[in-house]
């Protein structure tokens, strides 16, 4: 019974259950585990002839006849979490595999079963506990969870995982991308350890229509009826439901007195499941996000999203991010530039950001990577992408911080591709209608028949709010002066704009009206001139420039400006604030 769940749970596939059921366990960090995270022994192979070799045995010499062309011993070493490109100099572009391995201890208990989880590994794996493939997975961002119940050994037990960041057409991102391909097992490790029958899953969210009721759906681990209780101590709140025979319960429970979560005041609650043996606490905050118009509305105010976006790196280590300390560091340089909201680039980044956002009180703008060259044509493409956009809302709908669901950046509109996000929309609506759903395009044009900026892309009616990233002055000259700009862009709806911004080195001075400048004068210009055409945007709810901090990107090889980095930091690589950085502030500060 349980092996059959460990193999329905490879490669991701889903349980077929009476209820949606998650790839993986909510909350995992509420679980109690054993972290699998520190040095791993490594080998790389370039050639893919590890599977051949059985690198998945730790195998030694036992007879004086044999030999093995492999060792886990003396070799090279990982840290995981981390991405390997930083940690070896042989590593820093490598694309292809690399096999890690570690031995652990357990003790595996009665009564009790055993996953092992993976919050992320880059890009494809395949996981092998004690010489058996138990799991494989596609996509860097999102995590999977295999049961090993059955497999896990009293004492010594050894985990292989074969990882590779092979870019290819079909994957989700593609064959380029503007950021670091970094590769390895990037987010944390953990054995974790839950009762027989457990909370699998949950979902809690406020009520938009009553505004004093809170929405909870649970599943159970196992099919059949069972009681689960929701408790909210501080709103006084003991509800007991009954499950379905699927194992699945939902309820609308009435709440008094609920102080709601909102951007810089970030009131969160304990929340407790509790069910025979088995209980999970974590805190959660409560909010309703709507439109009005081309006003984006927080718990029914208008809210200007005064927003900034990062990739999942630590720039000045050149690196991912991966810790609570990184988490800390990004959304701390964020918030300080005086945001109350973060767009994450590209792609659903570790766990630890999105909880501080919650602590922080800092709205997200999550996405998955369907980013430019996406191969819309490709049926398993977009199998995929769903796949993707479920697991990341799985990880993060409990998360009150994420307000926006991206659905794509920078896709040409077309058929194929509105057929293609059209069915990525659809089954996300279906999972969560709390939230709302967005885009970032970039097919704004400046129409001389209008004199006016417009955009033609009916796949945008579908969506609640659109983005733009607009490179005004950068990749595209300015045809008019910037305060004579009028945007004519989705009017019946809230715009943000979700990217602009130029390259600039720190500490070079230059002339302001010339690009190649490269210089904070030119940046600081253009950001200037940007901040004077968005005045003619009647319909702006928001802006975000286009970047936090410089970030690697193999795209960028310009020898002497960029050396491999994006430089359209408002921040330098080294954590330096450029000219821009202190445009933005004064503009957030004015409008806040
Ligand atoms: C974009 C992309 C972003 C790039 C940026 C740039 O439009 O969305 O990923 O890094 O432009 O710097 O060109």
């Amino acid at each position: 019974m349980k092996k059959l769940a460990v193999l329905l749970l490879i490669g991701a596939s889903f349980v077929s259950h009476a209820a949606p059921q998650s790839p993986f366990m909510t909350n995992v960090y509420g679980r109690e585990s054993v972290s699998l995270d520190g040095t791993w022994n490594a080998i790389i192979d370039p050639y893919q002839v590890g599977e051949g070799k059985k690198l998945f045995l730790d195998r030694k010499a036992t007879d004086p006849a044999q030999f093995y062309e492999y060792s886990w011993d003396g070799g090279l070493q990982l840290e995981v979490p981390g991405d390997w490109n930083h940690q070896a100099p042989e590593l820093l572009y490598y694309e292809g595999t690399v096999w890690y391995s570690r031995h652990f201890d357990a003790t595996p208990q009665s009564g009790r079963r055993q996953y092992l989880y993976f919050a992320a590994v880059s890009y494809r794996c395949r996981v092998y506990l004690n010489g058996e493939m138990v799991a494989t997975h596609e996509g860097s961002f999102t995590p999977f969870q295999v049961e090993v119940t059955d497999i896990l050994k009293s004492g010594d037990n050894f985990l292989c995982v074969e990882v590779s960041n092979t870019r290819t057409a079909d994957a989700i991102p593609a064959m380029s991308f503007d950021w670091w391909n970094y590769g390895g097992i990037t987010r944390d490790v953990m054995l974790v350890s839950v009762p027989d029958r457990f909370v699998y899953d949950y979902a809690l969210s406020l009520d938009a229509g009553s505004g004093n009721h809170v929405n909870v759906s649970v599943t159970m681990s196992d099919p059949g009826i069972q009681e689960v209780t929701l408790t909210i101590p501080e709103l006084k709140v003991r509800k007991t439901l009954r499950t379905d025979s699927g194992g699945y319960a939902s309820a609308s429970v009435k709440v008094s007195g609920l102080v709601r979560w909102n951007p810089g005041q970030p009131k969160l609650y304990d929340v407790t499941i509790s069910s025979g043996g088995d209980s999970i606490s974590e805190q959660i905050g409560f909010r309703t996000l709507s439109t009005d118009g081309t006003k984006i509305l927080v718990n029914g105010k208008p809210v200007f999203m005064r927003s900034i976006s990062f990739h999942e790196e630590i720039a000045p280590e050149a690196r991912r991010a991966v810790s609570q300390k990184d988490a800390e560091y990004l959304l701390g340089n964020a918030a300080e530039l005086g945001v109350n909201m973060v767009r994450l680039a590209h792609y659903p980044q570790n766990e630890y950001i999105e909880r501080l956002a919650d602590r922080m009180g800092i709205i997200i703008w999550e996405e998955i990577p369907l980013w430019q060259s996406i191969d819309f044509t490709n049926a398993s493409t977009r199998e995929k992408a769903i796949r993707m956009y479920k697991e990341m809302i799985w990880r993060d709908r409990n998360r009150c911080a994420v307000c926006f669901w991206g659905v794509a950046n920078e896709t040409r509109p077309g058929e194929v591709r509105d057929a293609f996000l059209t069915e990525v929309l659809e089954s996300a609506k279906a999972m969560d209608d709390t939230r709302l759903f967005a885009i970032a395009n970039d097919v704004v044009y400046y129409r001389e028949s209008s004199g006016k900026f417009e955009m033609d892309d009916p796949f945008t009616e579908k969506l609640d709010v659109v983005g733009v990233n607009k490179y005004m002055g950068w990749y595209a000259p300015w045809p008019l002066d910037p305060k004579d700009c009028i945007w004519d862009v989705a009017p019946r709806k809230p715009l943000i704009i979700t990217e602009f911004g130029a390259e600039a080195m720190y500490g070079v001075c230059g002339n302001e009206d010339w690009a190649d400048s490269w210089s904070e004068d030119y940046q600081a210009k253009l950001y200037r001139d940007n901040l004077t055409m968005f005045a003619n945007i009647p319909n702006l709810a928001g802006i975000s420039p286009w970047v936090l901090f410089d970030f690697r990107s193999p795209y960028r090889f310009h020898p002497t400006k960029q050396e491999g980095w994006n430089r359209k930091g408002v921040l330098s690589d080294k954590g330096e604030k450029k000219k821009s950085w202190y445009i933005i502030n004064e503009y957030y500060k004015s409008i806040r």
